[in-house]
């Protein structure tokens, strides 16, 4: 059997509001350097060179023993391909079954969508297919419909929502590359919910949670790349009915941006960060 290295490319989410033990969930590629640092170990590769290949995984941590509770790997890769096994965001854990026991949701740069249970397993119909994913996967029911929809982005602008068993719902190209996971919210007050998504092109995309079809007046335009997560807030005042919320974003024109909901109309603070 072929050993790798990993590398670390952490990202940590830890379930503390689970009863129980707690438990830290790491997307990663893990240096397992250590056994093949030994040249009498590294022969046993037959002269492969380990640093050239790519390895992601899922590792869950009992913080109260300090002990590794399960760990899974899942895409391998070398590190020259068009796809490599890194895992760039956070794992989105949630209990997508009701069973009590929450379930880890993560996108890879190889393409890959995974839902695995909480043993590690990966869960039918899983893992889905996209371009590489840099973004974390959102969980939360966007149709409106009491039920918890999945949504997936990836670097060639496709925005998929999927049912919690990996059945598509709808796919919207938005045509660039999304760094970041959607927020999820109502954002023109009108009582459906919506899709927000930052993009490299410095656009932000509002998208009905229903359809994946572009609310107008959206997208947003920003000056330079918006790289992070857009914060959605509802900033109306103690006892003033505002309607819908503001989404609120940094872009690498070095501007932060407040741009109210149903209008699109945004108040901009100059904050000269442009990194
Ligand atoms: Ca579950
Ligand atoms: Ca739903
Ligand atoms: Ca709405």
């Amino acid at each position: 059997m072929v050993q790798y290295t990993r590398r670390f490319r952490a990202a940590q989410s830890t379930l503390e509001e689970q009863p129980g033990p707690t438990v830290s969930i790491i997307g990663n590629s893990l240096v397992a350097r250590y056994y093949y640092d030994n040249p009498e170990h590294l022969k046993e590769l037959g002269g492969i060179e380990i640093g050239k290949y790519v390895a992601g995984g899922i590792v869950v941590f009992n913080l109260d023993t300090k002990q590794v509770k399960w760990s899974v790997q899942l895409d391998l890769s070398t590190d020259t391909g068009k796809f490599r096994a890194y895992i760039l965001s956070s794992p989105t854990v949630v209990d997508l079954d009701g069973d009590g026991n929450l379930d880890i949701l993560v996108g890879t740069s190889y393409g890959l969508f995974y839902v695995l249970d909480h043993k590690g397993k990966v869960r039918e119909n899983f893992p889905l297919e996209m371009a590489e994913i840099q973004g974390a996967v959102v969980a939360a029911d966007i149709n409106d419909d009491g039920k918890i929809e999945l949504v997936t982005t990836d670097v060639h602008g496709n925005v998929a929502a999927w049912t919690a068993q990996g059945k598509e719902i709808w796919e919207t190209h938005i045509k660039s590359l999304v760094p970041r996971g959607p927020s999820i919210g109502d954002v023109d007050g009108d009582g459906r919910t919506e899709v927000v998504v930052p993009t490299l092109s410095g656009n932000i995309y509002v998208l009905s949670g229903m359809d994946g079809s572009v609310v107008r007046p959206y997208p947003y335009r920003t000056h330079g790349r918006v790289m992070n997560q857009v914060l959605l807030v509802d900033l109306s005042k103690r006892g003033e009915k505002k309607k819908g919320l503001t989404l609120v974003s940094t872009s690498f024109d070095g501007y932060l941006y407040l741009i109210d909901g149903p209008t699109s109309c945004a108040d901009v603070v100059y904050i000269g960060e442009t990194s």
